[in-house]
């Protein structure tokens, strides 16, 4: 039976499912790298405790295409049982990476340098050169080495479940991440994010150290009316698989 692809939460608030995947069974994303879906323990495995790899999943979202300018997104990630680098990247209005790039760069660019632009909000668990501390969550834009503001925090390496939820606002500049229902950044950019790109998806890597590095279930929602940011904690965990379609607009 089709869903139906608005919910009104409030008079003043409007939110419509894009895209949600429990990935109890396979999402069927765009892989490259060391990714892979895991059938038996129902994740996607971003990297497994192994030299060099790097990892990049792509969701069958352009925000361009679909013309969404405020969303929210949820997953739940887990990062450990290595030796201890180097980290998961959630990508938004960000160009494709196809090659993705190993170690420190943990997929967010292709291995010859290209395809960088555009946001991440990154699960650092490995200080490179520019790294603001050994374990933090930042939000990078265009190079893992340009934090636009950060949190340090153990979570990014403890191999336990954490629970994410991003609140994005293009037009504003306002970038929300929420760790298990904290609100941990909350930054204004005070001008537009620069959306030359809409891609969506997630990225990782390992190098002369390592770790597992797996997502659990992702959620994307476009924030129609009201403030966004204020609905976040009301949003329930992933919806079994779902794609609704025609696009938005
Ligand atoms: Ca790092």
């Amino acid at each position: 039976m089709p869903q139906t692809p608005t919910r009104l939460l409030t008079p003043t608030r409007l939110v419509r499912i894009v895209y949600t995947h429990d990935f109890e069974t396979d999402p069927g994303l765009e892989m490259y790298g060391s990714a892979y879906y895991d059938a038996d323990n129902r994740y996607l495995v971003l990297t497994e405790p192994v030299n060099d790899q790097g990892a990049a999943v792509w969701f069958p979202i352009d925000l361009n295409a679909l013309g969404i300018r405020r969303f929210v997104a949820r997953f739940k990630y887990r990062i450990g049982g290595g030796t201890g680098a180097d980290g998961i990247v959630f990508m938004f209005f960000h160009n494709k990476v196809t090659d993705p790039a190993t170690g420190g760069k943990i997929g967010f660019c292709n291995k010859d340098g290209s395809a960088c632009e555009g946001y991440g909000v990154q699960f650092d668990c490995w200080k490179n050169d520019l790294d603001p501390s050994e374990r933090h969550v930042a939000i990078i834009k265009d190079s893992v080495d340009n934090h636009l503001a950060y949190y340090n925090t153990d979570k990014v390496e403890d191999n336990e479940w954490h629970d994410v939820v991003d609140y994005v606002e293009a037009d504003t500049g306002r970038i929300v991440v929420f760790l298990d229902g904290e609100k941990i950044i909350d930054y204004d950019a005070g001008s537009p994010l620069d959306t030359a790109y809409g891609y969506v998806g997630f990225g990782a890597g390992t190098g002369g150290a390592t770790n597992w590095h797996v997502v659990k279930g992702f959620a994307l929602y476009s924030v129609e009316l009201g403030t966004g940011h204020e609905l976040v904690p009301r949003l329930g965990t992933p919806a079994p698989s779902r794609i609704i379609s025609p696009p938005l607009r």
